[in-house]
């Protein structure tokens, strides 16, 4: 399916006068607009490869039809969203859910869509049909060498097959860890999983990063052998300067201070990208700012904060993705809502006075400090955001087109209805 860019005109025309109310009245009360205009515009969000299809529970899976069924209907979703928003603008494959049968095919594909290839997402959490060993007690853990032998070969596949595509970075997420007291030694499980990360490591191209994603439990519920920011920095520390801590949002213990662990990351130079996504309770990958939207606020706020401090490029230097997935919404609705939601919450950051907050944290002033904070969350920047869409050639209102278009529809009739997309 294509949106042509006459229909994104005539819709845009349709909303023009009332976005145009909205953002005179912005811009009249921010200093800095077109500043903040081009970093929104610079800001893209990846999209994983396994968001794009209904996500499931271990009760159930409702898909509602039309799911990609291969990498070329899954690199058509995200040109699609990002044809909407111009804020989708790369995608996250997932190895082996997405092996490229032809790699110039498939970068060239993406190349019109105007999409390049996010990190890499290596899978050693499930066992796959054609696998020699099980990686039910672990992978780079597991007290077999053979079976970590296979983990680490897995992982330097997943960069081989990243290499041909043009992308940078691996992302390591390992699920291992244990589920019950004895059942495992954390010393020999850590130094077996460092060990075999060293190994990937050392597969590394000079310009790559490799991410190491942390996640307090599940599927283990009593230990995760990479259990959170502490346990991750470490091996990212111990395997040297191209390894980085990942922060998920959801892979925290309830309450955690997630603003907190990023400034410190930064501070050490050892942050290297997020996974947005937003929960109740656990690891829930609900739609990004539809739970805590002021938590958001304020991890961005130190991602600026930081970033800033060091010099750091907001839109290239660090690894920004969505990370959710549910049972309920139509996927790609649900993915236009989250990129929304950073992207107003990154509009809001940009926006707090820090001349004032640090005068503020200078005088030990509370109130001050809190008010500068409050001041930028409670401002409505939507029409910030529309107009950096609208120069960028975007929809005014994504939802609204997607919606008024029939996308959904024409994806069924295009694939049918009870396509599955690989994922999760
Ligand atoms: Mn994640």
């Amino acid at each position: 399916m294509q949106l042509e860019k006459y229909r994104i005109e005539e819709h845009n025309q349709s909303l023009l006068a009332a976005h145009q109310r909205a953002f005179a009245y912005i811009s009249g009360e921010t200093e800095g607009v077109d500043n903040i205009l081009e970093k929104l515009a610079a800001f893209q969000v990846a999209i994983p490869s396994w968001a794009l299809g209904t996500g499931g529970t271990r009760f159930g899976r409702f898909p509602a039809g039309g799911e990609p069924r291969n990498l070329e209907e899954k690199i058509e979703d995200i040109g699609l969203l990002h044809r909407l928003n111009q804020s989708s603008g790369a995608i996250s494959l997932h190895i082996p859910w997405d092996i490229p049968s032809n790699p110039s095919h498939i970068k060239a594909l993406a190349a019109q869509h105007g999409l390049r290839f996010d990190a890499m997402n290596s899978n050693t959490f499930q066992d796959q049909p054609d696998q020699a060993l099980s990686y039910k007690f672990g992978s780079l853990q597991n007290v077999d060498k053979s079976v970590r032998q296979q983990a680490i070969d897995h992982n330097i596949e997943v960069i081989r097959h990243g290499i041909e595509l043009g992308s940078d970075s691996l992302t390591v997420w390992l699920s291992d860890g244990s589920c019950f007291p004895g059942q495992l030694n954390f010393r020999k499980a850590f130094q077996h999983t460092l060990s075999g990360l060293q190994e990937i490591y050392a597969a590394l191209p000079d310009n790559w990063k490799m991410f190491v994603e942390y996640k307090a439990f599940e599927p283990n519920f009593y230990s995760t052998t990479v259990g959170d920011w502490g346990q991750s920095l470490l091996y990212a520390s111990k395997l040297g300067p191209k390894a980085y801590t990942l922060v998920d949002l959801g892979h925290h213990l309830p309450n955690a201070n997630i603003e907190q662990i990023v400034a410190l990351l930064l501070m050490e130079g050892k942050l290297g990208g997020f996974h947005f996504n937003d929960s109740k309770y656990g690891d829930d990958d609900l739609t990004v700012g539809s739970i805590k939207p002021y938590q958001l606020f304020l991890i961005f706020n130190e991602l600026v904060e930081g970033m800033d401090s060091r010099g750091m490029n907001h839109a290239t230097d660090l690894g920004w993705m969505i990370d959710a997935s549910h049972n309920v919404k139509d996927p790609l609705e649900d993915l236009l809502q989250s990129v929304e939601a950073i992207m107003i919450t990154y509009a809001q950051a940009l926006l707090v006075d820090r001349k004032k907050l640090t005068e503020a944290q200078l005088n030990s002033d509370v109130v001050t400090a809190q008010e500068v904070l409050q001041q930028a969350f409670r401002t409505d920047v939507r029409a910030l955001v529309a107009e950096a869409r609208l120069r960028a050639g975007g929809a005014l209102s994504p939802i609204g087109m997607y919606r008024a278009e029939k996308v959904r529809e024409n994806l069924i009739k295009e694939r049918g209805l009870k396509t599955v997309a690989t994922g999760l």
